[in-house]
């Protein structure tokens, strides 16, 4: 279960954090681009724990805030396997300054798109400019799952899904499937 006070000291202040329910495709939610973060406050803490608890509950690696229905331009990844010590990380405002011509493959997984798995072709390296927790300006070289990780979460801050990077194909099959769901979801009151 994951604690803030007693596994990390990784906040500010001592709150209920909460998960969140996470917005599905075909939700036209996750199209929005997302604004700026204007200030790294105690609220916007709150919303990046909130946000790591959804994603540890899930459970996933990374998590935009669109994808908690907040289009605000910051993400969250923890890539610590579940035997090891949690490693949370909060990048806000995030921009990507080169990308490696060298390419890498990844099985790809979206929380916005349950169960769908399909191998995603993106740079392999990428450098990010980004503001961290304490409002200070950041910059990293990411390499391997971080770098994938990363670009899928950006693509989320501006309305872009991992399935625009696979065929036409495959994508109109994926949210066909997910428009079925969400329609057999909804009750029958609801039609005409
Ligand atoms: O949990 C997730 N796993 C994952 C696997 C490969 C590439 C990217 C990801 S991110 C995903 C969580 C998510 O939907 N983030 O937006
Ligand atoms: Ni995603």
């Amino acid at each position: 279960m994951f604690c803030p006070v007693d596994a990390f000291h990784w906040t500010s202040y001592l709150g209920a954090m909460s998960i969140k329910p996470l917005i599905i495709l075909p939700d036209p939610i996750l199209r929005l681009g997302s604004k700026p973060v204007e200030r790294v406050d105690a609220p916007l803490l709150k919303l990046a724990d909130d946000m790591l608890e959804t994603m540890y509950d899930a459970p996933g690696i990374g998590l935009a805030a669109i994808q908690v229905g907040e289009p605000l331009r910051m993400l969250v990844i923890d890539l610590a396997k579940e035997d090891e010590t949690p490693a949370p990380q909060l990048f806000v405002n995030p921009e990507i300054l080169a990308t490696s011509d060298e390419r890498s493959v990844y099985e790809e997984g979206c929380l916005s798109i349950p169960d769908y798995y399909a191998e995603v072709e993106r740079p392999a390296t990428v450098r990010v400019k980004y503001v961290d927790r304490d409002g200070k300006v950041m910059e990293m070289e990411a390499d391997g799952l971080l770098a994938t990780c990363l670009q899928h979460e950006i693509d989320h801050l501006d309305g872009v899904l991992f399935i625009d990077h696979i065929s036409k194909l495959k994508r109109d099959m994926v949210v066909k499937k997910f428009k079925k769901l969400a329609k057999d979801r909804q009750p029958a009151r609801m039609v005409g």
